[in-house]
């Protein structure tokens, strides 16, 4: 069996003021735990390099440039590069990119994907911007992704990669079925997503802690098990600068059972043996796209 021991490094909280260095010093203590419990792969979250910045409102976009990386690996991430590849670990790193086209600025909710050697094997951009583009004072938080990244334009790819078909996409992607079926239809069978989920809404209510975590579970859980795939989701929890993000981090079978879940809203690693033949019962019977599928009545799902 295609066996592969998978680790989810969920991450307390990350205040304003931390640098870099200090929290890729978290990343990498979190990588030798997860080399020590045998993992060949580590899940990290969504813009793991620094504060849930888009919480915050700049007039000018390029005050918070400061929380981009113009290359990766930097000069920062480069020690979890190296001390990876030492390790002979594979990791995915959720990261803002500001991306220099031709002289063009464009800044994407981006992930890469890093094999054991070292080197990045896949980027995905995250599609699914939610919140808002300019400060709503009706709210009592902001959310403000759709100001500060563009929509990811590299669609939904996946790659072969560790003996599997790997995948990746970022939070509020996980909350749309478009997301998994695209990489379903690829012959996605682990994909990795990291998350920011605040716990109040932004309308100063808040929801039952049991429902929002409830939807997270169900999206994910929901993904996997349609598509037959196994799914590593991975938290930033905890308070930063006063605001909380939930936590729940947690790995799905391709049945849409957990088989991991974090219990902490701090630095945590979960671990699960993911036996990616595991996909290939939902694959060939009930989620046998060729033999059930009937796309001739599915446009819709492509219209505006
Ligand atoms: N965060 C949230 C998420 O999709 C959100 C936004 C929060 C949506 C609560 C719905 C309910 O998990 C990001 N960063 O997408």
């Amino acid at each position: 069996p295609r066996k592969i021991t998978v680790g989810g490094a969920q991450l307390g909280p990350i205040q304003r003021a931390e640098s870099r260095t200090d929290v890729v010093r978290r990343l990498i203590d979190l990588l030798e735990k997860a080399h020590r419990r045998g993992c060949s792969l580590v899940v990290f979250p969504e813009l793991a390099l620094t504060t849930f910045f888009p919480r915050w409102y700049a007039d000018d976009i390029a005050e918070m440039d400061v929380y981009f990386e113009r290359e990766m690996p930097s000069a920062e991430t480069q020690p979890l590069f190296d001390r990876a590849r030492e390790l002979g670990v594979g990791f995915y790193l959720g990261y803002a990119e500001l991306d220099d086209q031709g002289g063009t600025l464009h800044r994407y909710n981006t992930a890469v994907l890093v094999d054991q050697t070292g080197s990045i094997v896949g980027k995905y951009r995250k599609v699914h911007l939610p919140g808002h583009k300019e400060f709503d004072d009706s709210l009592t938080r902001q959310h403000l992704e759709k100001r500060y990244f563009e929509p990811g334009d590299l669609g939904f790819p996946v790659w072969r990669s560790m003996d599997g078909v790997m995948g990746m996409c970022i939070c509020n992607d996980r909350r749309w079925p478009e997301t998994w079926r695209s990489l379903g239809m690829r012959g996605v069978e682990l994909v990795m997503l990291g998350y920011n989920t605040p716990t109040g809404n932004q309308h100063g209510g808040m929801e039952p802690p049991h429902q929002r975590m409830f939807h997270n579970h169900l999206s994910i859980q929901a993904g996997a098990y349609q598509n037959a795939t196994w799914a590593v989701a991975v938290a930033k929890a905890g308070v930063e600068d006063g605001h909380e993000l939930m936590g729940g981090s947690c790995i799905v079978s391709p049945q849409g059972e957990i088989v991991a879940l974090a219990s902490t809203v701090e630095d945590e690693l979960i671990v699960a043996d993911c036996d990616l033949d595991l996909c290939n019962f939902g694959k060939s019977t009930i989620f046998n796209f060729a033999a059930h599928r009937r796309p001739e009545h599915y446009k819709i799902i492509t219209e505006q």
